[in-house]
């Protein structure tokens, strides 16, 4: 007969073997030609940042090249990207947005 202590240690095994979800962190890249303020808008609708802290983060973008927004599962943060690059495109500028596992 099987006993608790048994069941016990199948399910911590089990859970022993269950990795976490792999979470990707999306960037901004840096260019010279999208609008400052292009960007600050577009952290805070996308990634839910109020406009101090999306104004800081264009702000290292412009700095040092590249800046995270957030880190997501793989499907959030891939429909963040597409849905970043395309408001950009439809606006006319180069942003680019990226997105790294961690
Ligand atoms: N470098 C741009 C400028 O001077 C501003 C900028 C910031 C562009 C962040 C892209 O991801 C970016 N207008």
């Amino acid at each position: 007969m099987a006993t608790k202590q048994d069941n016990d240690t199948v399910l911590a095994r089990e859970e022993q073997k269950l990795k976490p979800p792999p979470m990707y962190q999306v960037f901004l890249m840096n260019d010279d030609y999208t609008p400052m303020e292009f960007v600050v808008a577009i952290i805070q609708e996308y990634f839910n940042k109020d406009r101090e802290t999306a104004t800081q983060i264009m702000l290292k973008v412009h700095r040092d090249g590249k800046g995270m927004c957030g880190v997501y599962p793989r499907d959030i943060a891939s429909t963040k990207v597409e849905l970043v690059s395309a408001h950009a495109r439809k606006a006319g500028h180069p942003l680019q947005c990226v997105m790294e596992e961690v």
